[in-house]
């Protein structure tokens, strides 16, 4: 058998060399289209064959090159003496969206490949085009379609999409995806995080159709450098673009042909009058149109300014106080990743019941419907890469793949009025090839976005006596700093005598304490000096509360966390078994003590806030 293999020419299928990229590196992409929701021709979603392939059979031979036999290529045994050794026809199946670990038992630890497989029809026009628009994949795709490959994307929680004009047969189509989730120490996030690595395709699957000319990304937000003004960008992808990009706020009563250059490109800034501001109390979505040859398409846009000015933040011109919590993208009661709507509202609407104004979506950008749900329940939002802990901060192909994490977080979202934040890292180690690193990543933040404030959430700090002090360089790169802290939960000392420490803020920036907190097992019992009691963890927040109300630049608290989420880290039988247990709520949605705690504080940071002269 061995020797039968040797003689098949390894790389051509189907006419395509499939070794056209490193692993790792995304390849093949089509810039991302904005708005994929309003051009769908066809949701993917569903009942997709799989199989579970542990030794990437369906990919290398045995001298681990790119087999002939590859599963991409969906054979089936055509006369009784063939060999094909897999179905995808006969294999279980796994539900689109959907991570696999929560799917089936014998996936729930798994980490490695799976072959998705979905079949479906389509009727091409000759004079549209097509795109197959991935919500995401965790952790690397590798699509094809009709045998041949289309690219492999990496990273886990953005979109990414190919083109598929004229690749589409009339009839029935075969799409595969190897979807991979194993870590990688180069990976982002690397090998270590305190989260569940649930594989799979986890958003939404849809072919996109288009006009041949078509805007494939447009950007209309308030201009931080024109108050009274509207940035407005397109892009227009295509030979035709008619004239010009035609941009419509009836409620404005704007209407505004905007030039397109010769790359497609038009930019510019049009004032704008009796703008309602969208703000968390009163979210106003504009209805905005935008037009360019055959091509419409619409969006529904808040708009609003946010700034810096010394420990301030400023919504609309107006000092604010940050009233968050930490989210992670898990499902409300049953663990696993969110992929509907309603698990997002019930998320969101947790927090709205904590009287928050803000949540920090950690630690990776989270799935649309949380962001545009937050534009129309009147959430701020933090968005997050998972620029986590420790990642390599000297290799090239990391920074790549933080930098296209980065750049896909931004394209998908830079219309929703609820983001305000951009974070570029949690926790990271400080030393000198991580300062380049992040701050190369601000730079193109920036750039992409001049709309947006620019934070992180850092930890370094020095101690003396009873006196704190934020202690990281990467403190003069953010906009707004974020900070962890976990006295009274990692630290010996107990909860009550932290309170009267002092923080020292050496940057004349505004402070989101954008962690804290403590585990606590729901319906567990006892004193305040008993971990893991709904006591204990009520009784760290009293404390860090009291501290953290002294902090001269305080502008948000986002305690860690909602709701108990599911993590390998955390082990301890009968209280964790496996769930980080320092959500405000259990893993089923059941309030524990500290919830009270914290909507009280926020009950009063909002009467304190609404008090201060403007
Ligand atoms: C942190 C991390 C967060 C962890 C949390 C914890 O500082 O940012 O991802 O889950 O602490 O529970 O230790």
């Amino acid at each position: 058998m061995a020797a039968m293999k040797t003689s098949y020419p390894i790389l051509v299928v189907a006419g395509l060399a499939l070794m056209n990229s490193l692993p790792g590196q995304s390849s093949g992409l089509f810039p991302l289209v904005q708005n994929p929701e309003a051009r769908t021709e066809q949701v993917l979603d569903g009942t997709w064959d799989r199989i579970v392939d542990p030794y990437l059979t369906g990919y290398l031979s045995y001298h681990s090159e790119v087999s002939e036999w590859g599963f991409f290529r969906d054979d089936k045994a055509q006369k009784p003496s063939d060999l094909v050794e897999y179905s995808f026809a006969d294999s279980p199946k796994l539900k689109v969206p959907g991570d696999w670990n929560t799917q089936d038992e014998q996936l729930f630890l798994y980490e490695g490949n799976v072959w998705y497989r979905r079949l479906f029809e389509v009727d091409p026009d000759s004079d549209a085009r097509y795109f197959l628009y991935f919500g995401a994949a965790n952790y690397e795709a590798m699509v094809f379609l009709n045998g041949r490959k289309l690219g492999q994307h990496t990273g886990g929680f953005t979109p990414f999409n190919f083109e598929v004009t004229g690749l589409l047969k009339e009839g029935r189509n075969v799409l595969v995806v190897k979807v991979d989730d194993t870590r990688k120490p180069e990976g982002v996030p690397n090998l270590i995080t305190d989260w569940w690595n649930y594989g799979g395709i986890t958003r939404s699957v849809r072919l996109l159709k288009t006009p041949e000319a078509f805007i494939r990304d447009y950007f209309v937000q308030l201009d931080p450098d024109h108050p009274g003004q509207l940035l407005v960008r397109a892009e227009i992808e295509g030979k035709d673009s008619a004239g010009g990009v035609r941009l419509e706020i009836p409620e404005l009563g704007l209407e505004e042909e905007l030039e397109v250059d010769a790359d497609g490109r038009a930019e510019a800034s049009l004032p704008v009058e009796n703008v309602t501001y969208w703000t968390p109390e009163q979210p106003h979505l504009y209805e905005v149109a935008l037009a360019a040859g055959e091509d419409r398409i619409g969006d529904q846009i808040g708009l609003r300014t946010i700034e810096v000015r010394g420990q301030d933040i400023l919504l609309n011109g107006k000092p604010v106080f940050l009233r968050g919590v930490c989210i992670h993208e898990e499902s409300p009661m049953d663990g696993g990743r969110v992929t509907t709507e309603d698990e997002a509202r019930t998320l969101l609407g947790w927090a709205k019941d904590l009287n928050c104004n803000f949540v920090r979506l950690a630690h990776y950008p989270h799935n649309s419907h949380m962001t545009r749900l937050a534009d129309r329940m009147g959430l701020l939002v933090w968005s997050e890469i998972p620029v986590y802990w420790a990642i390599q901060w000297e290799n090239p192909e990391t920074f790549e793949n933080a930098r296209s994490q980065l750049e896909e977080m931004i394209s998908r979202d830079h219309n929703r009025a609820s983001i305000i934040l951009w974070s570029i890292a949690n926790e990271t180690p400080v030393n000198g090839p991580r300062l380049d690193f992040l701050s190369r990543l601000a730079g193109r933040a920036r750039e992409m976005d001049p709309t947006r404030l620019i934070t992180a959430a850092l930890n370094a700090q020095s101690v003396e006596g009873k006196t704190l002090k934020i202690d990281d360089p990467l403190s003069a790169v953010v906009d707004v700093m974020g900070f962890n802290s976990y006295l009274g939960w990692y630290t010996r000392e107990l909860a009550d005598e932290f309170a009267d420490m002092k923080w020292v803020n050496p940057y004349n920036k505004p402070l989101i304490m954008s962690e804290f907190g403590a585990g606590a097992l729901q319906g567990y019992h006892g004193t305040k000096e008993d971990r893991w009691t709904e006591e204990f963890q009520a009784n760290v927040y009293v404390n860090n509360l009291e501290m953290i109300r002294g902090i001269e630049s305080l502008r948000g608290t986002s305690p860690w966390i909602l709701k108990d989420f599911r993590s390998p880290r955390r082990m301890l039988p009968h209280i964790q078994d496996f769930w980080n247990r320092k959500g405000l709520v259990s893993d089923r949605g059941i309030r524990k003590q500290a919830f009270r705690v914290m909507r009280e504080f926020y009950e009063e940071m909002e009467a304190e806030w609404e008090a201060k002269p403007e």
